[in-house]
């Protein structure tokens, strides 16, 4: 007989649920048998669980036709479980290699549960971990987590055997912080004396897509005669971060899910005794989810069920609670309690707005900066759209360039005095033709959020956004992708964790969408879920390449850059790494390019402009390499920048889209090129064989393409033409044009 028994349902998914096995096969406590049970799959597993059959003890099981839900899988996995101990893993989830091992070591105490800990993530095993090490490196950090793991060992002790003294088990669940006590009613995590759960006949409610673990874990808990709490038992549970095409349970958006928790609720308490601590503690929690969470969509929501039936529904189960349930809460909510139950819709109300009221005014009063947020929503947004306004920003205001650039260039040329032009710009500088500038996330700015009519912006609109009927809003991006955006990541590591159902939204504010070329089209199709308009007119930002009088530009720019005449350029633009950051928007970037070794062997023909992407915080120290070196990394406009490039030096950057335009050539400079495909992003084309020019990996090799770029231009005429006819097919001067008459007319 195996120790311990793990029962681990699937339904879908089955990327994660291949994590979920790998991390299992490294667990470095082996004595267990687990039991799949499946909920009738769409996906084609039977790989996986042919190549996990022979590495675990692997038994299978199908749901019969016509059950299904996690409740009845856990059902079937108790009754074929024939371990000393239950273990509940979801597919979606996984355990770290000493988790089992921590939680049988203190089954040794011979009791009826051990309670692990639960920990959240939207990472795989190896970023959560990298994050979990990260937040340790700090000594003093390491030295309080050490103490605090003391502190919580000795309570541990104290309160290790729980003699279901009702006092003592009320200290349990309530005085204890949230990690010591037993606060959720989640099954997972724990590991349970499998003759204790088949004595008592503990079962999962089937009837249940979403509360079901409240009816398995509430009676368990009251008939618990000892337990402990571990701390070094970890169950990582993994929110997605597709929560849009592949959500959770959790995650799920269902309109049964409010009814079934009330029911649920109910049915949990019909297992309890009427006074017991369990039943008090699953009170609080209703409670606690009406007071905290659903009042606000009372209040809030444009969906009237939420002040009628949903009402009505959370009235009859809180109808039901134990009167002393009440006696910890604070009086507004005790009063919004009060009002439920005597059906005072109004009531209710008028407590949420006070509880919000308050939680503002400290906010506002804590960060000044929400105040202009708040002129957004409540004065602003009330006045009327000025049909003659636009509001254009790139890169997060940080300068003046991009397609926004030019289609406003254009429309201040050809439509003069038609429309009131605003940039927001942080740095406050001056642009021609005379718009008013802004600085982003000021009053200013906020003001012209809620009137301008129309939007043209090269990356995300502000998060606490909010369209407005008759506002249009072009986006046009920000490159030809190469690498992987949005929902073409598997994971997400460089951005808010809600990224994706963030863009969702956002995404769906866009009514135009500029695209350089077809792949572009396609790709953003899929990698935004865009559905809407494309302006398929090749960027704005690439016309000035084909422009007359781009020579004379080019010619003027170097003056003023000081280039001697002399000399020939080499534009090196790399791009960030998502892995390599200080905070939020704030990258570092270590030059891997040997600028001293290119002086040496190159600075009699070229001199080098550098050029970091705007995320880059670090600044580049280039002494020693005076007169060799240029760094245009704070320049506004790279496209100009190109004009007066010979070569152009990137990593994957989309830069070679653009500069390809000129058709002259482009070396990669990929000496990190494995983990950034493998680890970082993935592309969307094979760089080995797509892109106009040679992957270089070090700086001599870099060098050398220089010193015979002749060559190479011949080696690679043939693949920089197909690229050529792919990739720059819709660039020719006039994408603005074509923009501005199609949007602004
Ligand atoms: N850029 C720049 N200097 C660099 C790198 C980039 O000025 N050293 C500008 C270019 O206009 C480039 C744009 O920023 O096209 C986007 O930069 P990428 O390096 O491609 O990276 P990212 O901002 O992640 O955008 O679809 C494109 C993707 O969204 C990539």
């Amino acid at each position: 007989m195996r120790t311990i028994s793990i029962i681990l349902p699937f339904f879908k998914y089955k990327h994660y649920f291949k994590e979920c096995l790998q991390n299992l096969a490294q667990s470095t406590f082996k004595d267990f048998e687990l039991i799949v049970v499946l909920d009738h799959p769409t996906e084609d597993i039977d790989d996986l669980l042919e190549e996990y059959n022979s590495i675990f003890d692997m038994r299978i099981y199908t749901l019969p036709e016509g059950v299904t839900g996690v409740a009845a899988c856990r059902n079937v996995g108790i009754q074929q479980a024939k371990g000393a101990y239950l273990y509940f893993l979801d597919s979606d989830d996984y355990v770290l290699e000493d988790t089992l091992q921590n939680l049988i070591k203190a089954m040794d105490h011979d009791v009826d549960m051990v309670n692990g800990v639960l920990n959240h993530t939207w990472n795989n095993k190896a970023n959560y971990l990298h994050k979990v090490e990260n937040k340790e490196v700090d000594e003093e950090d390491q030295e309080e987590r050490e103490q605090r793991r003391l502190n919580k060992l000795s309570n541990f002790v104290s309160f290790a055997s729980y003699e279901k003294d009702e006092q003592q088990a009320q200290a349990i669940f309530y005085t204890m912080d949230n990690r010591r006590g037993i606060r959720t009613f989640t099954v997972l995590g724990n590991l349970y004396n499998r003759d204790f759960v088949v004595r008592n006949n503990f079962k999962f409610n089937e009837n249940f897509r979403y509360y079901s673990d409240m009816t398995f874990m509430c009676p368990l808990l009251e008939k618990l005669n000892t337990f402990l709490r571990v701390e070094d038992a970890i169950y990582v549970k993994r929110k997605h971060n597709d929560p849009i095409n592949e959500p959770a349970l959790s995650q799920e958006e269902n309109d049964n899910r409010f009814n079934e928790r009330c029911d649920a609720v109910e049915y949990t308490r019909t297992l309890l005794k009427e006074e017991g601590v369990v039943r008090f503690c699953l009170d609080r929690k209703i409670v606690s989810y009406f007071v905290s969470k659903m009042s606000k969509r009372i209040r809030r929501s444009q969906d009237d069920l939420w002040r009628t039936d949903y009402f009505e529904r959370i009235a009859k189960t809180i109808d039901g609670i134990r009167p002393e349930v009440m006696n910890r809460y604070k009086r507004n909510s005790k009063k919004m309690v009060a009002c439920l139950q005597n059906r005072d819709l109004k009531g209710v109300q008028s407590c949420v707005r006070r509880k919000l009221g308050i939680k503002k005014f400290f906010r506002v009063f804590k960060n000044k900066n929400v105040l202009f947020k708040l002129a957004y929503y409540h004065i602003y947004s009330k006045k009327p759209i000025q049909d003659n306004v636009i509001l254009f920003e790139t890169f997060m205001a940080k300068n003046y360039s991009d397609s926004p650039k030019y289609i406003y260039e254009y429309i201040a040329k050809n439509y003069p005095g038609k429309y009131k032009c605003v940039w927001a710009l942080n740095d406050g500088h001056e642009v021609p033709y005379g718009a008013e500038v802004v600085k982003r996330f000021s009053f200013k700015y906020a003001y012209y959020l809620a009137v301008s009519k129309y939007f043209v912006f090269n990356v995300r609109q502000p998060l606490w956004y909010r369209k407005r009927e008759g506002q249009v809003f072009v986006e046009t991006w920000h490159g030809t992708p190469l690498k992987r955006l949005v929902f073409d990541q598997e994971e997400v590591t460089s951005a808010s964790p809600k990224y994706k159902q963030q863009f969702y939204r956002q995404r769906q504010e866009w009514d135009y969408l500029v695209s350089a070329n077809p792949f572009s089209t396609k790709t953003f199709r899929s990698c935004f879920m865009y559905e809407g308009k494309m302006l398929e007119y090749g960027y704005p930002r690439n016309d000035i390449l084909y422009w007359p009088n781009k020579d004379e530009i080019a010619k003027d720019l170097r003056k003023k850059l000081g280039i001697p005449e002399d000399k020939k350029t080499i534009l090196y633009a790399p791009t960030w790494r998502d892995d390599e950051h200080y905070g939020k928007g704030e990258y570092k970037f270590t030059l891997a390019l040997d600028l001293k070794l290119m002086m040496e062997k190159l600075s009699d023909e070229y001199v080098v402009l550098l050029r970091t992407h705007h995320y880059i915080a670090d600044n580049i120290d280039t002494t020693g390499l005076e007169g060799f070196v240029y760094n245009l990394s704070k320049y506004d406009d790279i496209s100009e920048i190109y004009l007066i490039s010979d070569i152009c030096i990137t990593d994957y950057s989309s830069v070679f889209f653009d500069f390809a335009n000129l058709k002259r050539p482009v070396l990669f400079y990929t000496y990190d090129i494995e983990k950034y495909k493998n680890q970082l992003r993935g592309f969307y084309i094979d760089m080995n064989t797509e892109v106009p020019g040679p992957l270089l990996y070090t700086s001599e090799e870099v060098v050398d393409a220089i010193l015979n770029i002749d060559q190479i231009n011949e080696e690679y005429k043939e693949r920089y033409e197909k690229f050529y006819k792919r990739f720059c097919c819709y660039d020719d001067g006039n994408a603005s044009k074509h923009i501005a008459e199609e949007v602004f007319k």
